[in-house]
């Protein structure tokens, strides 16, 4: 039994084999770690069987499983997990272009509580080094993507995580493509993850395997992830869906609360209509604010805003930048455009409640970094 499994999947990675293992051992031996690695090979042409079973010679740790079936990096992986003889599994790339040195920080954020720990390339302090535009773009719609499942991970496709055994054991993982975290964070049991900014290094040796069918595949795999969440009700994914749900439904009632005061008020003589109308669209805010801070938001964890009045301003502010979006894209569409201003004004309400679920989800209820004990488990 080990504490650690570094899983490293390859397919013709004759030329960085040995230095990731060296790599890998350096970190163990450094700090006191008593792990175990295992390489993925699906059964590759070059030398890498031969060289890792080279290294094997002198390393009791080192173990490979060389694959003839379907091939495929997340199928690598997932059988990773099963060989894995430890109760926390670490995926890395052969390349070197995760590094190494980041494990131990990874480790300790699993060990502090966290049930994932994503080395991640999209947030402050991370980056990619020497990617050409072409794999940028392809990786930022990659992304995209993925946050529309998980919009609180900046890297839901990073090659480079950790997680306990718990996440996967059970999970009914359908692995195929690339994206492999995508599938753990959709199907995995799991309440909490940290995310780690690291630099992302282009290969230097060997050759790259992405083509258009690992694009397809990605769209396809994205699809599946938000099917499953509709009829696993504990996964991540649904749980997002009901607070866009919430959102919609308190926006509604927020029209009821606006257009009844409205009503109300005009019913006495000394209001005038602009003034009528300024108080029942901030009542209804109010209305909208208690509801979503009370329901939609509702968690068991730490708000990055812990007051209430914080929260507040920041979705009154939110508020009134989605009130100055529809009414410019009704302007703009009904004068100048020549739009049906009924439509213009649909198309405002859609794109202001996405703007405002979308800032006062990542803003205004934004989760603390602290980690909360989960009351669920
Ligand atoms: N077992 C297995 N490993 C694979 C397969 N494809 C890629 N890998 C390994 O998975 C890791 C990531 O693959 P890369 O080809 O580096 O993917 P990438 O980083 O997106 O692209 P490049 O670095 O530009 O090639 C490397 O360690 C590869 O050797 C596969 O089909 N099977
Ligand atoms: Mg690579």
């Amino acid at each position: 039994m080990y504490d650690l499994t570094v899983i490293i999947p390859t397919f013709k990675e004759e030329s960085n084999i040995a230095t990731i293992i060296r790599a890998v051992e350096e970190v163990f031996s450094r700090n006191g770690i008593n792990g175990e690695i295992l390489v993925v090979d699906d059964n590759s042409p070059d030398q890498t069987i031969e060289r890792v079973r080279e290294l094997q010679k002198t390393r009791p740790n080192l173990s490979l499983v060389v694959r003839t079936e379907d091939p495929g990096l997340s199928q690598s992986v997932v059988e990773g997990f099963r060989r894995a003889q430890s109760d926390i599994f670490l995926v890395i790339d052969a390349d070197l272009s995760h590094p190494p040195e980041h494990i131990p920080l990874m480790i300790a954020g699993i060990q502090a509580g966290n049930d994932i720990v994503i080395g991640s390339r999209y947030m402050e302090g991370g980056g990619i080094k020497r990617w050409p535009l072409k794999r940028r773009i392809i990786s930022l719609g990659a992304t995209f993507l993925g946050r529309l499942l998980f919009p609180e991970i900046h890297d839901p496709v990073s090659g480079f995580f950790a997680v306990k055994k718990s996440v996967v054991e059970h999970a009914p993982l359908r692995p195929r493509g690339y994206k492999i975290l995508l599938e753990v964070l959709g199907k995995g049991t799991w309440h909490t993850a940290k995310e780690i900014p690291f630099e992302f290094v282009d290969r230097a040796a060997g050759s790259s395997k992405l083509g258009i069918r690992t694009i397809t595949e990605y769209a396809g795999q994205v699809i599946d992830n938000a099917r499953f969440s509709w009829n696993h009700h504990e996964s991540v994914v649904w749980q997002e869906w009901v607070k866009l749900f919430r959102f919609g439904a308190v926006g509604l009632s927020g029209i009821v609360v606006n257009e009844g005061i409205l009503i109300y008020l005009r019913g006495y003589e000394q209001f005038s209509l602009p003034v009528a109308s300024i108080v029942a669209i901030e009542l209804s805010i109010l209305s909208n604010f208690i509801l979503n801070d009370t329901w939609t938001f509702r968690t068991e964890h730490q708000h990055a805003m812990p007051h209430w009045w914080q929260r507040l301003v920041s979705f009154q502010v939110v508020s009134i930048g989605g009130a100055v979006i529809n009414f410019a894209i009704l302007n703009v569409l009904a004068l100048y455009a020549g739009a049906d201003y009924r439509i213009a004004n649909i198309l405002g309400i859609v794109v202001a409640f996405a703007w405002n679920f979308l800032v006062n989800r990542r803003v205004t209820w934004k989760k603390s970094g602290q980690i909360v004990p989960d009351r669920r488990k």
